[in-house]
This record gives C-alpha cells, sequence and structure tokens, in this order.
C-alpha cells in the first residue's frame, strides 16, 4: 500500500484512526497481464452483478477524506479496476433520510450525540466505476505515486514527447464512439456537428449528475488529430472559441450554472490524445484543476490571439507520475 493519499488539514477531525487496516486478499488472485474481448449487454448489465464475482487482487490507493477506494481484481479471468466511491447526501433526500432511517447511538456527553445513521438502501448509493479488461496502464493509473514537474521545451517535445506518444498506443476508442453516436448517446447535452469547429458536450463520467456542486462535463471535439494544447494553433481559435461560448451557454440552460460559476479549462499533460475541454464548477476542486495542470480555456485563446505559435514554442510544465515511463524517457535524455 502506498503513501496515505488524502490531504488532511488540522482541525479535519478524525484524531484517531478509525479505519480498519487493509486486510489481504485472502485468495491473492494471480495478476498478470489481461487483455481480451469486449462485451457490451446494457439490459444483462442491469440485472446480474457483475461485481459478485470480483476478486480483489490488491487495493491500488484509497482516501478516507474522498471517500474513494480503487481496487484491482479479476473478473472472470480478465484484469478489472474498480472504483467505489460514496457520493454527496442531496438535499432533495433529506426528510426521506430523517424519516426513513434507522438511528443507533454511538455517544451522549452534555449536549453532543453521536449516531451511526443506518440509511434505507436507495439513499445509501454508491457510485462503482468499473474498467475491464484493464490494461497496466489502467492499473498504474490508479496507483497512488509520488509526481514529478517536467520542464518541457519544444524540442523536449519533439525528440522526446512525440516520439513515445506515437509509440504508445492510447486507445481512443471509447471517444470514437462518443462521437461516432455508439456510446453515452442519451447523455449527449449538447452538438454542434460542424466537423470542423463543432464538438459533443457530455458529462464527465466522474459525475453523477445527482448535485450540481461537483459539476464536471467535457467537450470532445469532432476535429480529430489534435491531440494537446500543445498541437493548438490559431487556426484553431474558432473551434476553442465555438466550445467555450457554446458550452458554457449548454450548461447555464441545462443546469442553470452561469459561466461566472464555471472553471473551463484543457489539461496538459491530457489523459487522452484527442483535443477536449473539462467544464468543472468552481468551488469544486476537480482533480487535476491546479495550476500545474490546468490551463484556462480563455487564457489558451488569448495566448493564441497573441502568438498564433504560443503553445509549440513555450516551455511548458506538467507533473507527472512517478512510473511514467515519459519520465524516465526524459531520464535517458539528461532532461531531469
Ligand atoms: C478513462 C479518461 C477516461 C479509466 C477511466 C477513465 N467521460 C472515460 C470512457 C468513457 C470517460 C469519461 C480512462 C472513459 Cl476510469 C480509463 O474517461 C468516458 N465517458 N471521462 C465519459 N462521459
Amino acid at each position: 500500500m502506498a503513501e496515505f493519499g488524502a490531504k488532511r488539514e488540522p482541525g479535519d477531525g478524525e484524531e484517531k484512526d478509525f479505519s480498519p487496516k487493509v486486510k489481504k486478499p485472502k485468495a491473492e488472485a494471480k495478476c498478470g497481464n489481461g487483455g481480451g474481448k469486449e462485451e457490451e449487454s446494457g439490459e444483462e448489465e442491469q440485472r446480474q452483478n457483475v461485481l459478485s464475482e470480483f476478486e480483489t487482487c490488491a487495493v491500488l490507493s484509497e482516501s478516507a477524506r474522498d471517500k474513494t477506494i480503487f481496487v484491482h481484481g479479476k473478473i472472470s479471468g480478465q484484469e478489472a479496476v474498480v472504483i467505489l466511491e460514496k457520493t454527496p447526501i442531496q438535499k432533495e433526500a433529506l426528510s426521506e433520510l430523517f424519516s426513513e432511517s434507522r438511528l443507533k447511538l454511538q455517544m451522549k456527553n452534555d449536549i453532543y450525540r453521536t449516531y451511526q445513521l443506518l440509511a434505507p438502501p436507495q439513499l445509501n448509493e454508491i457510485k462503482a466505476t468499473v474498467v475491464c479488461p484493464a490494461t497496466q496502464k489502467h492499473i498504474q493509473k490508479y496507483q497512488r505515486q509520488e509526481s514529478f514537474l517536467l520542464q518541457e521545451t519544444p524540442d523536449d517535445y519533439q525528440s522526446i514527447t512525440l516520439p513515445h506518444l506515437q509509440e504508445q498506443s492510447f486507445s481512443l476508442q471509447w471517444v470514437y464512439n462518443i462521437l461516432e453516436k455508439k456510446a453515452e448517446v442519451d447523455r449527449i447535452v449538447f452538438e454542434d456537428p460542424d466537423p470542423n469547429t463543432g464538438f459533443i458536450l457530455l458529462p464527465d463520467f466522474k459525475w453523477n449528475q445527482q448535485q450540481v456542486d461537483d459539476l464536471y462535463l467535457i467537450a470532445i471535439s469532432h476535429q480529430r488529430g489534435i491531440k494537446s494544447l500543445r498541437d493548438l494553433k490559431s487556426e484553431h481559435l474558432p473551434l476553442l472559441r465555438n466550445i467555450l461560448h457554446k458550452g458554457t451557454e449548454s450548461i447555464s440552460e441545462r443546469y442553470s450554472v452561469p459561466s461566472s460559476k464555471l472553471r473551463v479549462y484543457l489539461h496538459y499533460q491530457p489523459s487522452y490524445f484527442h483535443l477536449h475541454v473539462h467544464f468543472t464548477r468552481l468551488g469544486f476542486d476537480a482533480p487535476g484543476c491546479g495550476v500545474e495542470r490546468a490551463h484556462l480555456l480563455q487564457d489558451v485563446i488569448q495566448n493564441l490571439q497573441t502568438d498564433p505559435l504560443h503553445y509549440s514554442t513555450r516551455t511548458l510544465y506538467c507533473p507527472l507520475r512517478a512510473d511514467d515511463a515519459l519520465l524516465q524517457k526524459f531520464r535517458e535524455a539528461g532532461r531531469l
């Protein structure tokens, strides 16, 4: 198990460690490299619990603060990653929560009492994300890791990063499924079908859409071949402006969150190399929204207006995880 993940402020509570230490799974399933056929059976999935046969190999990371756990295991012999996350309590559910729950008193002292509230199952959901078959990269991605700030000059990009990206085969299948309406069709919030400046806006699957507090949508461009911020030139300004304007407009219409409450940004480096823009709610500390990785779309637009080659001529900084193969390549090149 890696280090303790969650940031803790003093006075955050939990002076004592109540959490049971991670128990080693009884039968350590042999976890090698997976890979296998794809399966899609929507209705079947609803009835059957695919997780009932999940064999745990290892806890990749966990956070008491975020109430998440990332588990590596196997589902019928295939490598899998399962992410479990307790979802926020919705105000709309409060009256039912108060009236329909069982309360077990834990402690009573003066005017203070603590209870264990046993909520009805439908108000006590856990969001489960399953990646199966998962590759070694998926498993790595969720392992708690130290990160390092990379300083990438345009030359580094050409001689180290770009060749690395080309030899790695990041699958963009799920992105193309969205663009070709083969998946998540019913989740589309807005589409501009223009092949050049168009995009699809939909909720990122990290967001359960039950409350706008942690609103998280992504805009995926119809135009293919723009790998990242590095590829952006002034010729992409119409696309970027379009995503900014129509994206924020659709979000304010659908969710009543005005553009003044939105953080609209690109990641460098992105986790998938097809141009996409993140929309998260201001005040929600979304993963990856820190200054070392996020570039505000408004700034990107301004920078390209001032200098059409801004992103191909600048040194860009980005955090890389210790186990990232790219980091090793920078080390080998004596750049770190
Ligand atoms: C991903 C980044 C990518 C594991 C995990 C997530 N939003 C997605 C597939 C469909 C999606 C996303 C890759 C993958 Cl947990 C590996 O994210 C997605 N659909 N972020 C939506 N709507």
